[in-house]
């Protein structure tokens, strides 16, 4: 049977994690896969994810099945925090998902539904899975125009000039903040634009939201989606809970639809899900609820959150200082939000980097910020400046 089995297509992320692993040199610096890091280089439970699943491992009476929604209170939570306390949620739908890859998947699901023929538009460049997963779904993937030639902030005019070509069979993937691979977001004005053009033209935005709180702060980064739910009829988005909980392997996320019909999309989600997973796993989505739902448990939460934030801040301070010891200029990084940005590195440099000075970075150029321990952050900018050309 497995013969004629095409060859698996690797993961240009996972690969170089994997790669990473087998290294076996004491100086190893892994800045690659998209983890938070904190000064010593772990990725830790967050204080109140631990709290609460120590209430919740004494606390819960029964694992039985709950429905393809998911974790109800999540959803309700998770809706508030993206769409703010005030805002009128009656043409919303919300299902708790596995992850926001799952998320991702259940939202190429019913696009494919709806509108077989639609393409999706992601930024050039975007998060690795993007494109396969709408192209699992049998979604036509095309991408837009987003970085300048440097990849140091947006092509605003190429940009804006793509988007006004966009009509009733395309949805526009975008980032709500902190752009993978790039950290180079839509300011205030771009969603108020962008929501403009989505009313009159009547393409479709699909958010992905995966770092809530990584950029600005929770409010801040979710300014867009907000500009944009208040302009627009039909949204759709994804939410992921695995950086700013830091619940990555627990798998927790949502799928967001907003329509005129949310009866009928939140029964074709539910069969949509079935199909796929039945159901989410609800330990993630539980925890989170009974975060956002605790007064003392958020506020320990937002405080730990906060300081995660500063760390990517300061981490990018720290790297610019050090590359301008060795003339490279790299302010344009502080400009940038949440863990990533693009190094201007050709792949030579990058292979060097990985062969002398064992610092993983992966192809193109992402540098994941949250990665890089303060006490390292000389030793990258003199290799940097040891293998770059000129
Ligand atoms: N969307 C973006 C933009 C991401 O960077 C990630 C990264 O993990 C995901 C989605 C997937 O998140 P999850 O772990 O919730 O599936
Ligand atoms: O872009 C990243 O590094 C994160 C994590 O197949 C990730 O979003 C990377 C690869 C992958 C799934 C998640």
């Amino acid at each position: 049977m497995f013969h004629h089995l095409p060859p698996a297509v690797i993961d240009p992320i996972l690969s170089v994690a994997e790669a990473f692993q087998h290294d076996s040199r004491p100086n190893k610096l892994d800045l690659s896969i998209g983890v938070y890091r904190d000064t010593l280089g772990h990725t830790p439970i967050m204080r109140a994810v631990k709290t609460a699943a120590i209430a919740l491992a004494s606390e819960q009476r029964t694992k039985s099945y709950l429905g393809p929604a998911g974790n109800l209170q999540f959803n309700a939570a998770i809706t508030r925090l993206m769409l703010g306390q005030a805002a009128p949620t009656d043409q919303w739908v919300t299902v708790q998902t596995p992850g926001a890859s799952g998320g991702l998947r259940l939202l190429a699901d019913l696009i494919a539904a709806s509108r077989p023929h639609a393409t999706v538009w992601i930024s050039n460049p975007s998060y690795a899975n993007h494109a396969p997963i709408m192209q699992a779904a049998g979604l036509t993937v095309r991408h837009y125009p987003y970085l300048d030639a440097e990849m140091r902030s947006l092509d605003r005019a190429a940009f804006f000039d793509h988007v006004r070509q966009l009509g009733l069979d395309d949805v526009l993937l975008v980032h709500g903040s902190c752009h993978n691979p790039s950290g180079v977001d839509l300011e205030p004005a771009d969603w108020q634009m962008l929501a403009g053009l989505a009313s009159r033209q009547g393409f479709v935005p699909f958010i992905d939201m995966a770092y809530q709180g990584f950029g600005d702060g929770l409010e801040a980064d979710a300014g867009g989606l907000r500009i944009m739910d208040q302009a627009c009829e039909q949204l759709l988005a994804v939410y992921s809970c695995s950086k700013h909980f830091g619940l990555y392997r627990e798998r927790t996320g949502a799928a967001l639809v907003k329509g005129r019909q949310p009866s009928l999309i939140r029964h074709k989600l539910f069969e949509l899900a079935r199909r796929q997973y039945t159901m989410p796993p609800d330990h993630g989505a539980e925890i989170v609820a009974r975060i956002l739902t605790d007064a003392a448990l958020r506020q320990d939460w937002e405080v730990e959150l906060a300081a995660m934030r500063q760390r990517i801040l300061q981490t990018r301070h720290a790297l610019v200082n050090a590359l301008a010891k060795y003339d490279m200029n790299a302010r344009h990084l502080l400009a940038h939000r949440g863990m990533f940005s693009m190094l201007p590195l050709s792949e030579p440099t990058l292979e060097a980097l990985r062969a002398q000075a064992a610092i993983y970075l992966i192809k193109g150029g992402r540098i994941n910020l949250a990665g890089l321990p303060v006490d390292q952050t000389d030793r990258l900018a003199q290799a940097i400046a040891a293998h770059s050309p000129g």
